[in-house]
């Protein structure tokens, strides 16, 4: 999910809230941010990781960022799907530290026909973010921009890259209206662009990894972290006024964030001090394990694009109180690569449409 849609929402709510609001507000509001350094582009919203279908020698991998609308006004944010020069990576920790041993890191540049291409680089070890020396697996390859999914097949590996149908869902605004659901899913007709990687289980080692995905902005001061994450939902909902040190956080250093997570649990779902620690623990590092080994599903091994992590989040963030927001996966999803559906409002070649 967007942490843009929270942050937004969050802090359009806190300026209208009535006292009956602050009085059952199961939450401790932190400051609105905005999308990461300003950048719809750079603004990740899911990460997920699955067995191929038909193929349990194989798995796929897929990143989501640049939400196609803002939460608070009826404005799409920019068309170009990604940010050119940035580096959008799938972390891989082999080995159970928290640190990564291998990356994927795919960078954009744009063509002169006003189109994007991808390049991915492997790199193995902990490398800083832009030293360009990584293994290419692939270049050139095409960013689909239209209904028409463009494939990139090199070796054992296949790529997609571009505008997809947001597979999210999730009751946002009843989520704000006092938890009271509706069945209304705020992504039903959304887009997002995507990063789907599909690998063979070979190069993930023989034991359970574990997953994370950053985007990484080159500035003026050198290459900033932008955003990061591996869980759905917490590093919008569970990270208060820290959210900006989450978000340029290393996975390993993460135990400096139980405070603010068992704090915000502490008033979304009345668990003592004590409790919500233990909760805490169990969310950090914000890593997904995954082990194309056993069945997968979110939250105990990976997370397929149907596994409803809204109902798995809100029972946790609120004890039990609240187990379910009554929306469901959506019905667009395709039964192969990239598996996510074509975008809403694009003609299959890339013209918009009414977006
Ligand atoms: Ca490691
Ligand atoms: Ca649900």
């Amino acid at each position: 999910m967007s942490k843009t849609v929270w942050d937004i929402t969050s802090a359009k709510s806190d300026a209208k809230r009535s006292r009956k609001e602050i009085q059952t507000s199961h939450h401790a509001s932190g400051p609105n941010f905005g999308f990461p350094r300003g950048d719809a582009r750079l603004d990740m919203t899911d990460l997920y990781a699955f067995l191929k279908t038909g193929d349990a020698g194989k798995s796929i991998i897929a990143l989501n960022v640049h939400p196609s609308f803002r939460f608070d006004s009826p404005e799409p944010t920019t068309s170009e799907p990604f940010k050119p020069g940035a580096l959008y990576e799938f972390k891989i920790d082999t080995n159970g530290d928290a640190v990564a041993d291998l990356t994927y890191s795919v960078q954009f540049a744009s063509s002169g026909d006003g189109r994007q291409t991808a390049t991915v680089r492997r790199l193995h070890g902990k490398q800083p973010a832009g030293m360009g020396d990584g293994e290419v697996v692939v270049q050139q390859a095409p960013v689909s921009v239209g209904r028409e999914a463009l494939v990139t097949e090199a070796g054992d590996y296949r790529f997609f890259f571009g505008w997809r149908s947001d597979p999210f869902f999730f009751d946002v605004n009843g989520n704000f209206n006092h938890m009271q659901f509706t069945g209304d899913d705020f992504f039903k007709d959304k887009n997002v662009c995507s990063i789907v990687l599909e690998l063979p289980n070979s190069v993930l080692g023989s034991n359970e990894v574990g997953l994370w995905a950053r985007t990484v902005a080159k500035t003026g001061e050198g290459w900033i972290q932008a955003d990061r994450g591996g869980r759905p939902m917490q590093a919008v909902f569970l990270v208060g006024e820290e959210r900006e040190a989450y978000l340029t956080e290393e996975p390993v250093n993460d135990d400096r964030f139980i405070g603010v997570f068992a704090h915000e649990l502490e008033h979304s779902g009345g668990y003592t001090p004590e409790d919500a620690k233990a909760v805490a623990r169990k969310l950090l590092p914000d890593i997904l394990s995954y082990n194309p080994r056993e069945p997968v599903r979110y939250p105990h091994n990976g997370r397929t694009l149907t596994d409803d992590v809204v109902d798995v989040f809100l029972s946790m963030y609120t004890n039990g109180k609240v187990t379910e927001d009554n929306v469901g996966p959506h019905s667009d999803l395709l039964d192969g690569f990239p598996y996510l559906g074509p975008p809403h409002g694009f003609t299959p070649k890339g013209i918009k449409e009414n977006l």
